[in-house]
C-alpha cells in the first residue's frame, strides 16, 4: 500500500531505536520530514507554500478565487514520542486530498471550494511554548512577530530555527472556508468498544501554568537547615499538590501533572536556587477545572507563605472547553455510515490544531483507535487497517466539504461564538 509505505518513510525521519520518533518543531529532522512532504506535494500536483510562521500548505485550485477547505495536522513530535501523533493526520490529509482531486478531475465530485493540505507549525509546544502555535497565528489568536521571537531552552528563536531548516516562508496563507483533521485517539475508548471512527464534539478544558520557585543557592553540606532556602523543596511540594488535587474529585474528573521541571544550578553539592516547571491540568467539566484552579493557586500561595521560597506564576493559560460545529459532526456521521464504518461521538482530551480552527470555520475532527490508549510514548500504536480506514473516512469527509456541504457563509454557531474568543 502506497500510504503505508510513505508513512514508513516519514517515520524514518527522527526515528528512535525503540520504534518512535523524536522530531521537535523546526529541528533538522522536522526539516527532513517537511522536505519529504513538499516533494510528495510536487509529485502529486499540489503547490507548496510556506507562511511566515512555518505552516506548510499543499494547495490545489479547482474553482478560481474560491476559498479553501483545509485538511491537515502536524509533523512535529514530543521528545521520544510515537510516530502517529500528528504525522498520521498530515499524510492521511495528503492522500485524502489527492483522492478528492482525482474525483474532481473525473467529474464525480463537483467542487464549490478549493483544497489545501496543511502541516501546522509546532503543535506540540515542547521545544517552543505555547503549543498549537502555527494554527494559533493562522486564526489570529497569536501575533506572528511575537511568535517568531519565542526562544527554546538554548535561546534559539522560532525565526532562526525556521530559517535554519529553510521553512521561514513569506506566503499568504490560503483563505479557509472549513477544516478537517484526523488523529489517533490517544485514549482507549475506540479500541475498547471496537469502533473504527471517533467524531469529536468538543475538547476538554485545560489550564497550563509556568511557575518559578525562587530559593537561595548555598552549600548542601555546610548550610544550617534553618538557614536554607531550597527551591527544590518548595517545587516538590507543588508537584505533589498537583497530584493531590486529582484525588479531590471523582475518578477521571481531573487530570494533572508537572511535565517539565528544571533545577538550577543542578549540582550535587549545591542547595538549588531556582526551579522552573510547567503544570497541565484538564477536565471535561469547566466547573471542575475552575475549582481545581482555585485549589492549586491556594496550594501555591501556601508554599510561598511558609517563607522558605518565593513562588511566581509566570504564565497561566486557559484553553476553554468548546464545541465543534454540529453540521460537521453530522456530515462525518453520514460519511461513516455511507462507507459502512462504525463511529461514535466523543470528546478530545488532548489539544489539536482543530481546536483553534473551529473558532473561525466549521471544523470536523476525526479519531482512529490507539492501542491501549498510549500516546506521547514510543509505544504508541495504531493498526494498519485502522490507519487505512481513517484515510478512507477523511477522503469521504473532505469530498463532502469540497462539494460545499458545510462552510457556505458563516454558520450561526460561529457568529454566536465571536465574543467569546
Ligand atoms: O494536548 C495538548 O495540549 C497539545 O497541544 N497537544
Ligand atoms: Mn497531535
Ligand atoms: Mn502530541
Amino acid at each position: 500500500m502506497a500510504f503505508l509505505d510513505d508513512f514508513q518513510t516519514m517515520s524514518s525521519f527522527g526515528a528512535t531505536a525503540a520504534g518512535g520518533v523524536h522530531r521537535e518543531a523546526a529541528t533538522a529532522d522536522d526539516g527532513r520530514t517537511r522536505r519529504f512532504l513538499a516533494d510528495w506535494f510536487d509529485r502529486h500536483g499540489f503547490t507548496t507554500t510556506v507562511d511566515v510562521v512555518g505552516n506548510m500548505y499543499g494547495t490545489v485550485e479547482f474553482v478560481s478565487g474560491a476559498p479553501y477547505v483545509l485538511v491537515g495536522s502536524h509533523l512535529d513530535s514530543q521528545p521520544t514520542a510515537g510516530k502517529y501523533d500528528g504525522a498520521y493526520g498530515v499524510l492521511a490529509a495528503a492522500y485524502a486530498a489527492h483522492e478528492v482531486a482525482e474525483c474532481v478531475e473525473r467529474g464525480s465530485v463537483t467542487p464549490q471550494f478549493n483544497l489545501a493540505v496543511v502541516n501546522w507549525f509546532n503543535e506540540e509546544g515542547s521545544r517552543f511554548s505555547p503549543s498549537l502555535m502555527g494554527s494559533g497565528v493562522f486564526i489570529g489568536k497569536f501575533d506572528a512577530d511575537d511568535i517568531l521571537k519565542v526562544t527554546d531552552r538554548r535561546g534559539v528563536s522560532v525565526r532562526d530555527a525556521l530559517s535554519d531548516i529553510g521553512f521561514h516562508g513569506g506566503s499568504t496563507p490560503p483563505d479557509s472556508v472549513s477544516y478537517a483533521e484526523i488523529h489517533i485517539e490517544q485514549g482507549p475508548i475506540l479500541e475498547q468498544e471496537g469502533t473504527t471512527i471517533g467524531i469529536v464534539t468538543a475538547n476538554w478544558a485545560a489550564r497550563k501554568y509556568s511557575i518559578t520557585v525562587h530559593g537561595e543557592q548555598s552549600h548542601t553540606g555546610a548550610t544550617h537547615m534553618a538557614l536554607r532556602h531550597d527551591a527544590l523543596v518548595g517545587a516538590s511540594r507543588i508537584v505533589l499538590a498537583a497530584r493531590e488535587l486529582t484525588t479531590r474529585f471523582p475518578e477521571q474528573a481531573l487530570l494533572a501533572s508537572v511535565g517539565e521541571f528544571d533545577i538550577e544550578p543542578n549540582s550535587p553539592i549545591v542547595v538549588p536556587s531556582k526551579v522552573t516547571m510547567a503544570i497541565d491540568i484538564r477536565s471535561s467539566d469547566p466547573d471542575v477545572l475552575e475549582q481545581a484552579h482555585a485549589m492549586l493557586l491556594a496550594a501555591i500561595a501556601a508554599v510561598d507563605a511558609d517563607g522558605e521560597v518565593q513562588v511566581s506564576i509566570d504564565t497561566s493559560a486557559l484553553r476553554p472547553s468548546t464545541s465543534y460545529q454540529v453540521e460537521g459532526v453530522e456530515l462525518a456521521e453520514a460519511a461513516a455510515q455511507d462507507l459502512g464504518l462504525s463511529c461514535r461521538r466523543m470528546l478530545t482530551m488532548a489539544g489539536h490544531d482543530s481546536v483553534n480552527l473551529k473558532d473561525i470555520v466549521p471544523t470536523v475532527m476525526l479519531f482512529v483507535p490507539s492501542v491501549d490508549g498510549i500516546s506521547h510514548s514510543e509505544k504508541e500504536l495504531t493498526h494498519d487497517t485502522d490507519l487505512l480506514d481513517g484515510v478512507k473516512m477523511l477522503a469521504e469527509t473532505v469530498a463532502r466539504m469540497v462539494r460545499g456541504e458545510i462552510g457556505v457563509g458563516r454558520s450561526s454557531e460561529l457568529a454566536g461564538m465571536e465574543g467569546a474568543r
